[in-house]
């Protein structure tokens, strides 16, 4: 079995795709390749065919809960350092926000794409954002809206950060039903994403921002 399969299962949300992997592993294949080439690629290839429209959220949610359960049976075998995170995310559903199903998938999705994520709840006042991004050493707070009557609390938490002059080491992203890009601009976030797998991409370029400008 190789990698390539394995991808290729993820991608068809099989969930033999977890006994490839075991069987990849007892043949003695790479882990660190098994995870990048196999499960983080199927990955990458369904988050293809959502943005793309031929898929829908139940093969977003099926196929992370099948790379996710074949990531557990690669973990004991990685070396150690390669689960060093791409970045640390803190997400919630804000103040009066009761919606944990759109953040969760945000959530799982960046922890399979190499992101250490730590799961505030609901209902999440704008202190309980920042204490809990300056306790893990967050490089994004993620916030999370559905209800029209929410949304005055992502401006919130935006504001409580730059008051306490803390922008330049936490980026706050927005996302949620009623939200859109117009909104984040509006609040001063520094990014919105229509749904999980951009929000990826949001957090892979958010992350990556530092180290272009000190490159530059
Ligand atoms: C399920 C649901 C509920 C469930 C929530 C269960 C749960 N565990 O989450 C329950 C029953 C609890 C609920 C309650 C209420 N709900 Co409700 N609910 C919904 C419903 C049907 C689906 C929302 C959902 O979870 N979708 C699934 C997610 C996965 O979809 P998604 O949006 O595509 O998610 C992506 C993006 O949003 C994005 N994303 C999400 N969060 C984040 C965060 C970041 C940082 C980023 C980058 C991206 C991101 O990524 C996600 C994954 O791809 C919507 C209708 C709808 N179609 O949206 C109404 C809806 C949101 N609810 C609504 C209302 C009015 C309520 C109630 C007030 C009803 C009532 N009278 O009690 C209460 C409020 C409770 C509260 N205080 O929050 C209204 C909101 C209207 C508005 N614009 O204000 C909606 C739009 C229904 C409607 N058409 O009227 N609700």
């Amino acid at each position: 079995m190789s990698s390539h399969e394995v991808a290729q299962l993820i991608l068809a949300v099989d969930e033999t795709a977890t006994e490839a992997v075991e069987k990849a592993l007892a043949a003695g294949a790479d882990p660190v390749g098994l995870l990048q080439d196999g499960v983080i690629e199927g990955l990458r290839l369904i988050g293809e065919k959502f943005e793309e429209g031929e898929y829908f959220l139940t093969e977003l949610i099926m196929g992370g809960q099948i790379a996710e359960a074949c990531i557990a049976l690669v973990d004991p075998h990685l070396p150690e350092g390669a689960g060093e995170p791409r970045g640390v995310v803190v997400i919630g559903a804000v103040q009066g926000d009761m919606h944990d199903l759109g953040y969760g998938l945000v959530a799982m999705q960046l922890k399979l794409s190499g992101f250490e994520v730590h799961e505030l709840g609901v209902d999440i006042a704008p202190m309980a954002f920042i204490d809990k991004a300056e306790e893990v050493g967050a490089d994004i707070i993620g916030l999370s809206a559905f209800l029209v009557t929410t949304i005055p609390n992502c401006a919130e938490v935006v504001k409580y950060v730059r008051d306490m002059g803390l922008q330049e080491r936490f980026k706050v992203i927005v996302g949620g039903g009623p939200t859109d890009q117009k909104l984040a601009d509006e609040i001063g976030a520094d990014g919105w994403a229509a749904n999980a797998v951009e929000a990826v991409s949001l957090c892979e370029s958010l992350v990556e921002e530092p180290a272009r400008a000190t490159a530059g």
